[in-house]
């Protein structure tokens, strides 16, 4: 496994922090602001060269910017112009040592909660999820729709992921329900994500194991490990307690899933991809900055994460 963290573009204390903790690589999330033109090699190279500068290798691009991914999704007028601006970063990624893109097709609502600050171990506060206090407002879209707009995304970059060496990593629909208010959601169990993976046959498309996420489909979660080992292409690791219409993140050492077990299954299966901590708590003396990715939280999920990879490797 390769351990990443998740880094902003802007050096901050989370850079230094998982330096600290023994992290080198890193998953990155390009600049939103105006300023960066999705377009321009200069700009990514600037944005690469910052992180090699600090000793942090970027190995993922999470998510594929939301500006572009926003009318993919929405299949609407600039889904076009938005597909052409993703295959020039494709090939600009490859000059630039990125191998690895993890995308998901959640339209209009991306990874939603309904509360940020559930109480979890000694008083630290997790994010969660109720269907019940769930407000929707009147955007639709139905099942067919956003799968004709899935495939129609994925058959035109596919081409290029090959030509250009970059594998596109799916991520799944956090909550895994089959719709939020009159929005479909597709990628909701592991029937879903093989025909989104497996209905084009390419060695470039593939998913990011967001082990949470398939813990609340309901699916065995070994079991989709050994189903899906060709095609993981990065792992999410994140805990959760609860079911997929009413849940709560929790620390890594504290949710349903076998945090340990679960790492000798990708292990067992050989799978050797960049990995990351996902969806931590927010502990003492700390204020809740983005939900689920603050400092305190991650040094500890960090940390526990190399202690299993090191008890087993
Ligand atoms: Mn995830």
């Amino acid at each position: 496994m390769i351990l990443t963290d998740y880094f902003y573009s802007t050096h901050d204390a989370t850079w230094d922090i998982a330096l600290q903790c023994g992290v080198k690589h890193g998953t990155i999330r390009l600049p939103e602001d105006d300023s960066f033109d999705l377009s321009s090699l200069t700009h990514l190279k600037d944005v690469v060269e910052n992180f090699n500068s600090a000793g942090i290798t970027p190995l993922v691009v999470e998510p594929l910017p939301n500006k572009l991914h926003d009318h993919i999704k929405k299949g609407d007028s600039l889904r076009d112009s938005s597909i052409e601006i993703f295959i020039n970063l494709i090939k600009n990624l490859k000059e630039v040592g990125i191998t690895t893109i993890c995308f998901n097709f959640m339209a209009h609502y991306g990874w939603t909660r309904t509360t940020f600050n559930l109480p979890e171990r000694g008083g630290a506060k997790v994010t969660g999820f109720d269907l019940h206090d769930f407000k929707a407002d009147d955007y639709s879209i139905a099942h067919k729709e956003l799968w004709d707009n899935y495939f129609y995304f994925v058959k035109a970059v596919i081409p290029y992921a090959e030509q250009y060496g970059i594998r596109l990593a799916l991520h799944p629909d956090d909550p895994p329900l089959g719709s939020l208010g009159n929005v479909a959601r597709i990628l909701t169990s592991l029937d879903a994500i093989n025909r989104a993976v497996r209905t084009i046959d390419s060695p470039n498309l593939g998913v990011t194991f967001c082990q949470a996420c398939y813990y609340l489909m309901g699916e065995n979660l070994e079991d989709a490990i050994t189903k899906l080992a060709d095609k993981i292409f990065f792992i999410h690791f994140r805990n959760v307690r609860g079911k997929k219409t009413c849940f709560q993140e929790t620390f890594h050492d504290n949710g349903d899933i076998n945090m340990a077990s679960i790492m000798k299954a990708y292990i067992r299966e050989g799978i050797d991809v960049p990995i990351r901590v996902d969806h931590v708590p927010t502990m003492a003396n700390e204020k809740i900055t983005v939900p689920g990715y603050d400092a305190f939280g991650r040094m500890f999920a960090i940390g526990y994460l190399k202690g299993i990879l090191d008890s087993i490797s």
